[in-house]
């Protein structure tokens, strides 16, 4: 059969690249260069793809429009898919059909890699504890390639990095759908929240999707966890225990006797090592951590472990995590105007990360600033910590009705723009209060992207009257 003999990616390979986006065009650039043949599709209408086509011109790589597939597969023996389509998707099925493996472009990135691989999962936390594990093995002295859904692509990163290096790959569900051999040296899965429930049919899909990461490492590997999520704590024992192949590292606010990692007094992050030596090492106060939000001290404790396992010294690993500042978007401070603090935490895509950040500003009254293309989640919990936490919350997008719906107590306003939002968020809010853009959604029906979001907001932000410098 051909799968016996493709995914080799060297001459005797001729694949098909489906979707031009930032995954397939990177892996037309890198496969090019190496293997038999690249043919490319994707489903949009021609005139979306224009940059693509051009790009695959001066390529010399052939476009195949969907309705032409099937003579194009006589030469194909191995589809690289990109994560914005699903394995059940028509056009999937008939390459599929015609006997064709469809590996994820993360997968192929692994084929094709000569340094082992740290894999960071999770519904929420996984770009910014992505880049805080690159940083920490910088700290070190580690030559370090840092990819995947953080945004640019794995396949791109992987290729040139050296047997010595490391690399470290934010890895979502829909990219570990269809692995099939990568094996990370370190896994961590952060939590498992309802999120992507346009896509899986069930939270158990959605779980099984993540729980992919761990399921080819060995002995040799290591699977880190946290203990404080259920869905995650679900893979320490029973059905899912029994799949983990290789030593598992848990982390937990709690010392509990499985925690590898734990709090002291909630305050001060402890190792407790599981071989060797057993007397606990401090390794940082919570308070040295530039991040807010209780989230934030679990991914930093995720990305803690991780260097751990990957035998990083304490020194590095704490300097490392002091000097890390939150990415952009993600509960990004973007001016004080009029005694009102204003906070761009756009990434927050799905109701859990919402919760998250309206816990974050405990102390502080909240307008909210939410709403957008809901993915199929439900929203009545986010609701409830709306109803206890916020004095007000602005609504837009698709999804303004329904949240509307699950709001039982604070003041309710819907708005038509970024621009109105922001005008009406400034009313209802006094001195003190925290004016907080985090939607629990995606941003496709306003739009471009979460990143096109949030600068609209800070654009609004810096036209109200007499805007001041960042607040911090
Ligand atoms: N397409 C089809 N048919 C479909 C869907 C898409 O032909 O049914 C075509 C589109 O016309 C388009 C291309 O596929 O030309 C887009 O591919 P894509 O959706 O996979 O997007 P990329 O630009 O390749 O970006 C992908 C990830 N996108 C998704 O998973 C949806 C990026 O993650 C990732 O950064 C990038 O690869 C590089 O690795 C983004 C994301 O939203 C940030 N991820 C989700 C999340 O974080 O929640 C999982
Ligand atoms: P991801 O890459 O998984 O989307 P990010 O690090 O980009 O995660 O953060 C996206 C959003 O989720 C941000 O708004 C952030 O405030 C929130 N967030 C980050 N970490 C967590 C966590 N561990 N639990 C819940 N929400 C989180």
């Amino acid at each position: 059969m051909i799968e016996s003999t493709s995914g080799r990616f060297d001459r005797t390979d001729h694949a098909l690249v489906i979707g031009l986006g930032r995954s397939g065009r990177a892996s037309v650039e890198v496969l090019r260069a190496r293997i038999g043949s690249v043919v490319a599709t994707d489903e949009a209408p021609p005139e979306q793809l224009a940059d693509a086509l051009d790009e695959l011109r001066a390529a010399n790589v052939t476009f195949v429009p969907p309705s032409e597939l099937e003579a194009a597969l006589e030469h194909v023996t191995v589809a690289v898919l990109s994560p914005g389509i699903a394995l059940n998707n028509p056009l999937v099925r008939r390459v599929q059909a015609a006997g064709i493996p469809v590996f994820s472009e993360v997968e192929v990135a692994y084929r094709l890699c000569k340094a082992p691989i740290v894999a960071v999962t999770g519904t929420k936390g996984k770009t910014t504890t992505t880049a805080l594990v690159g940083a920490l093995f910088a700290a070190a002295g580690k030559t370090v390639h840092v990819g995947g859904n953080i945004g640019n692509p794995l396949i791109r990163e992987t290729v040139d990095a050296a047997a010595g290096d490391w690399v470290v790959a934010e890895v979502s569900s829909f990219q570990l759908e269809s692995i099939r051999s990568f094996k990370p040296r370190i896994s961590l899965i952060l939590n498992v929240t309802p999120d992507h429930l346009d896509r899986y049919h069930s939270m158990e899909e959605y779980a099984e999707a993540k729980f992919r990461i761990f399921t080819n490492q060995g002995p040799g590997d290591t699977f880190v966890g946290n203990l404080d999520d259920p869905i995650v704590a679900s893979a320490s024992e029973g059905q899912y225990g029994d799949r983990i192949k290789t030593p598992a590292l848990w982390f937990s606010d709690e010392p509990h006797r499985q925690s590898t990692l734990y709090l002291r007094n909630h305050e001060l992050i402890v190792y407790a090592p599981p071989t060797g030596d057993p007397r606990p090492v401090d390794i940082l106060p919570v308070r040295e951590i530039a991040l807010l939000g209780r989230h934030n001290v679990e991914n930093v404790m995720g990305a803690v472990l991780v260097a751990l396992a990957a035998g990083l010294p304490v020194a590095a690993i704490r300097e490392g995590v002091r000097t890390f500042r939150p990415l952009g978007h993600r509960l990004e401070p973007v001016a004080e105007v009029d005694g009102v603090q204003y906070v761009d935490d756009s990434k927050a895509t799905n109701p859990g990360s919402v919760i998250a950040a309206m816990r974050a500003f405990a102390e502080k009254p909240i307008v909210l600033i939410a709403g957008g293309k809901a993915k199929g989640t439900d929203f009545a919990e986010m609701g409830k910590v709306i109803s206890s936490r916020a004095k007000a919350v602005v609504l837009i997008g698709d999804a303004a009705e329904e949240i509307a719906g699950v709001v039982k107590r604070a003041k309710v306003e819907l708005a038509s723009s970024m621009e109105d939002a922001v005008a009406r968020a400034r009313d209802l809010a006094d001195p003190g209060d925290v004016i907080l853009l985090s939607p629990g959604c995606a941003s496709f029906d306003m739009f471009r992207s979460a990143e096109h979001r949030g600068e609209q907001f800070a654009n609004a932000v810096h036209a109200l009257e007499k805007p001041v410098a960042s607040a911090r």
